[in-house]
């Protein structure tokens, strides 16, 4: 950890700052504390020597680094913080030089570096699924199927199959839901789809193409539920839906209770109070947040 923040140093005046610090050390006095702190934002008031040291015959700074921190390859450290030392491994027994504490920034602390860089790009778009590979899976990797409230209930089913011939895209798959939910019991079920924690902070919408198909009938309507991996559900009802594929585009904002850094799952719920008719068949495809 301590190395982890020395270093830390090193890589921001290096890197961000251009400093020529190690490429030679006629160079290295320009780094000055100021110049340190201004650069880590860092108060007057926060003490950046440890400790001084007289160096000891046979000494070089690899030596004495080993000393202080116990890891010979922070003599770097120790050479920032004295300029004046312009070849680490010519140092005169009798100086004394200055021995930088670790210094415990906090991340906020690191205004400028932090700035900098350019930003970590997310993509504008996260595919989720589009069933085109045939398989139980989706492009974030998580598994999906069909759930029944009541699997034992013969009169209420959800199946599913893959649809080469009825693709919102033209190739590929879509996913084919078969439901029933007429019932005499209380009947809903539908399709569950892993998202593994996805984190779809940066996203806006949720995005999925949807058709009902006109020969066997289906509902106009139907759940759609949002999970985080802690569990809390939210779900809208997509309506609209046509015997023609339309990609239908749900705010994210809709789910407002769970945690969109976390999505751990997406379901489809067709209910008995809800479908109509309560029996029928739905494609979906290319489902995304964008
Ligand atoms: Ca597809
Ligand atoms: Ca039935």
């Amino acid at each position: 950890m301590k190395k982890y923040l020395l270093l830390l140093i090193f890589c921001f005046l290096l890197l961000e700052c251009r400093i020529p610090v190690f490429s030679g050390y006629n160079e290295s006095k320009i780094i000055t504390e100021s110049l340190i702190r201004d650069i880590f934002d860092l108060s007057e008031n926060q003490e950046l020597i440890e400790s001084e040291y007289e160096i000891q015959p046979g000494d070089w700074l690899l030596k004495i680094a080993e000393k202080k921190y116990g890891d010979g390859s922070l003599w770097e450290a120790i050479a920032l913080f004295n300029p004046e030392i312009s070849n680490p491994n010519l140092i005169s027994p009798g100086d004394v030089i200055r021995v930088p504490k670790i210094i415990e920034i906090e991340p906020e602390v690191i205004k400028k570096p932090v700035e900098d860089p350019v930003e970590t790009e997310m993509p504008d778009i996260l595919e989720i699924a589009n069933f085109n590979s045939g398989f139980e899976e989706n492009l974030l990797g998580g598994a999906f199927g069909v759930w029944d409230k009541d699997p034992d209930d013969i009169t209420q089913s959800c199946r599913m199959e893959f649809e080469r011939n009825i693709t919102s895209t033209g190739y590929g798959y879509s996913l084919k839901l078969i439901y029933d939910v007429n019932s005499p019991n209380p009947a809903y079920n539908g399709f569950w789809m892993h998202l593994l924690g996805a984190d779809f902070t940066p996203y806006s919408f949720l995005y999925l193409s949807v058709k009902g198909e006109p020969d066997a009938g289906f509902t106009d309507r139907f759940k759609i539920e949002l999970k985080d991996t802690e569990g809390v559900s939210e779900s809208f009802m997509l309506d609209g839906i046509t015997a023609r594929w339309q990609e239908k585009r749900i705010p994210l904002a809709f789910f407002k209770n769970i945690d969109m850094s976390s999505a751990g799952e997406f379901v489809v719920v067709f209910e008995d109070q809800v479908s109509s008719p309560k029996t029928g068949i739905i494609y979906l495809d290319n489902i995304y947040v964008k």
